[in-house]
């Protein structure tokens, strides 16, 4: 299978509790692999099986939590 890391850019967290909440989210989300988030560069760095969820479906769960996604 094949493991697909990239960066997403975070729109809208104010404080660190929103990255762990995303990172939370996104850790217990089929497909990913590995996800950190990080507050301080508004970054979020993920692992993911190319097979099981797609770039667009990991923007959408990010959405669905109130944020905004974008890759780098
Ligand atoms: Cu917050």
């Amino acid at each position: 299978m094949a493991l697909i890391k990239e960066t997403f850019n975070i729109e809208g967290m104010h404080c660190g509790a929103c990255s762990t909440g995303i990172q939370m989210y996104l850790s217990n989300t089929d497909g990913i692999k590995s996800v950190s988030v990080d507050y301080n560069s508004k970054k979020a760095e993920v692992e993911y099986e190319e097979e099981k969820i797609k770039e667009a479906d990991i923007i959408k769960n990010i959405e669905e939590l109130g944020f905004k996604a974008a890759p780098v």
